[in-house]
């Protein structure tokens, strides 16, 4: 049965911005990103597909580097007589200076919105691919921001000679926006299944998604390798397969290395730093440890008395983790009612310190922070930061 590979975001030399990594561990994410853009392409010579699918944000055109474009062109030039077809996106729109309008790429290679002057030219065109009954109707992004509705032309433009249509589109599904994806090129799956697509291989969305709407498959391949922490789970690509007449079913491929875990962990009851340590480890094994991100949030609250210093955990957990990100939610566990009676120093303290949460809920934090300080103060214990 025929087979089609579809790869979309896998967004080489991104600088992995927001993350706070350390440059190395970002330079070395770089370089497994490169390595999952390779293995696919192993994948499809393995598989001996088709055709490969890349639906866009292939790579960062602000960051990348002419090494890496040079790699791509040679792993695309490796796959032979396979045809590739690329569909740019909003992070390698087609911009006068774009590596796929100023380069010459391999004769298998066929860059949607790249005219054979080499200049861009915005519109859907049809590629029928011989033999195999289907034509893919591809769009290049010239643009880094549209919200554009740049697909109805081709839903209800020109029918292609014969077989089923393919879409290959940089686009935002607008039936399944994730939170905090800016839409780009909005695409109605539905209208598409109307217009006689049978099969949506898009990008955009980075987590991987596969779904069937009105008869028509709806793919998301998502990123090779995750992003950032908005890009739990598993990552990689699919193998779409297909016959004459039958549906076209997607089966998905891991590239991903590392996952980006983001997980909270309660202290409560907790009595010194070596048992919150060991609930922060606790929360993955050690090879996922010493491989995966985390993004950890401590919650709970702990017994003020203990004199506990989370700083002291967060450190120690630093230790055992290739990366790791802690916020300190904890909130310590004085009897506020009870200390906020009568008409000592304390209680008058407590009771403006209450307040002031009250009146600033936004500052609650800081104020908690007041409190244990001067609760502890006293106390006459040291405050730990
Ligand atoms: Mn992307």
């Amino acid at each position: 049965m025929p087979k089609l590979l579809h790869v979309a975001d896998v967004h080489l030399d991104s600088r992995f911005d927001g993350l706070g990594l350390p440059p190395d561990l970002a330079a070395i994410r770089r370089a497994e990103v490169r390595q999952a853009f390779t293995t696919l392409m192993g994948l499809a010579l393995e598989e001996r597909v088709a055709a490969v699918l890349i639906a866009g944000d292939l790579f960062e055109h602000r960051w990348v580097t002419k090494a890496t474009i040079n790699a791509v062109r040679e792993a695309l030039h490796g796959l032979g007589d396979i045809p590739a077809l690329i569909a740019p996106g909003n992070h390698d729109p087609l911009v006068d200076d774009s590596y796929y309008l100023t380069q010459d790429w391999p004769g298998n290679v066929r860059i949607f919105g790249r005219a054979p002057d080499g200049r861009a030219r915005p519109g859907f065109e049809a590629l029928e691919l011989p033999g195999l009954g289907l034509t893919v109707w591809g769009y290049g992004s010239y643009r880094y921001d549209s919200d554009e509705d740049v697909f109805d032309g081709a839903a209800t433009g020109p029918e292609p000679a014969r077989g089923r249509k393919v879409l290959l589109f940089h686009g935002s599904d607008t039936t399944t926006v994730p939170e905090g994806v800016p839409l780009f090129q909005p695409v109605d799956p539905r209208r598409a299944a109307r217009g006689g697509f049978s099969y949506l291989a898009l990008g955009h969305y980075h987590r991987p998604r596969a779904a069937t709407v009105d008869g028509a498959l709806v793919v998301y391949p998502g990123s090779p390798e995750a992003l950032n922490f908005g890009e739990p789970g598993e990552h990689g690509a699919f193998l779409v397969t297909f016959d004459a007449d039958g549906p076209f079913r997607a089966e998905f491929r891991r590239t991903g290395r590392r996952r980006h875990v983001t997980a909270q962990v309660d202290l409560t009851g907790v009595g010194n730093d070596d048992e919150a340590l060991a609930r922060v480890l606790a929360v993955a094994q050690p090879e996922a440890r010493a491989k995966d991100l985390f993004r950890l949030t401590l919650t709970g609250r702990l017994d003020p008395g203990l004199g506990l210093d989370i700083g002291t955990v967060k450190v120690r957990a630093a230790e055992a983790f290739r990366f790791i990100e802690m916020r300190d939610e904890t909130r310590p566990d004085w009897d506020l009612e009870a200390l906020a009676q009568g008409e000592s120093a304390r209680a008058l303290f407590v009771r403006e310190a209450l307040a002031a949460i009250a009146a600033e809920p936004d500052r609650r934090r800081f104020w908690e922070r007041v409190l244990t300080a001067g609760l502890s103060a006293f106390e006459g214990r040291a405050v730990s930061r």
